[in-house]
């Protein structure tokens, strides 16, 4: 859906607290990965990243969002996106598993997502995922003042499409800030020159869904699950980034 919102240019102060919720998402993802075995379940993951959440001053802005039952989204295989926590749904070996976060800090949102592999990958799932996250660093690298939106796009699906995967067309990155979702819109295919021209102090997610087999999605019957039209693997990774005077500055990295 187009985002029609004036895009927010934010404050060196905003900047900073976005800057704190950033690196809480990091820390959030990198304490979840040694968890991401064989025989956890998806819930168990929603649970521990509620408790350290909590634990660390924040809370968890999917919980309640638009009616979204649990604190993180656990995409695994053939999920594009927005999986549902399940006590019944436990990770084996040679799965791949799409862990998005959002903690709210004092305000802000830092939104961030990374794809891991249970065990042992197969050659085609480690295909799909680093391609998933050279897609994520190639659409970055085109963020600068008075660049476009589009040139994010362009960048995404001429590496994936040229190594032979496909870009989902019915999710896009978002403004975020105070607002977890807002303008400008980020699509992850597109054309050079065309879109919202890029200003220092914008925030927003670039997060590319990249598919085995056809672009094309369908959401399940519990009205939140997305997955692939023909049940072939998707792979994802986020970032939260800002503009900076001359280039990007990513927010959700570790140091
Ligand atoms: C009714 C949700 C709403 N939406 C987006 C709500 O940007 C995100 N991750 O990077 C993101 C995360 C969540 C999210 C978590 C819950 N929701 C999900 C599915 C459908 C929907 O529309
Ligand atoms: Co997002």
């Amino acid at each position: 859906m187009a985002r029609t919102e004036t895009i927010e240019i934010l404050s060196s102060r905003e900047l900073d607290k976005m800057r704190t919720a950033g690196r809480l998402a990091a820390e959030l993802l990198a304490h979840l990965e040694p968890m991401v075995k064989p025989g956890v379940s998806t819930l168990e993951l929603n649970d521990e990243a509620e408790r350290w959440t909590k634990a660390h001053g924040a809370t968890s802005a999917p919980l309640g969002y638009k009616g979204y039952p649990k604190s993180i989204c656990t995409s695994v295989n053939e999920v594009i996106c927005h999986g549902i926590p399940n006590a019944k749904e436990v990770l084996k070996d040679g799965d791949i598993i799409n862990i998005d976060v959002t903690p709210l800090v004092d305000g802000y949102h830092g939104d961030t997502s990374k794809t891991f592999f249970v065990g042992t990958p197969s050659p085609l799932a480690k295909k799909l995922v680093e391609v998933t996250e050279k897609c994520l660093m190639l659409g970055i690298a085109e963020v600068k003042p008075g660049a476009r939106t589009g040139d994010i796009g362009a960048a995404i699906q001429e590496y994936a499409e040229a190594m032979g995967f496909s870009v989902v067309r019915d999710f896009s990155g978002h403004g975020v800030h105070r607002v977890f979702h807002t303008a400008p819109e980020i699509l992850h295919f597109g054309k050079r020159g065309t879109g919202k021209r890029f200003r220092a102090g914008m925030v927003f997610t670039i997060e590319p869904m990249i598919n085995e087999g056809t672009w094309e999605a369908e959401v399940q019957a519990d009205g939140w699950t997305a997955l692939t039209k023909d049940r072939k693997l998707s792979a994802q990774f986020e970032h939260t980034v800002a503009v900076t005077e001359d280039g990007v500055e990513i927010l959700t990295l570790l140091p």
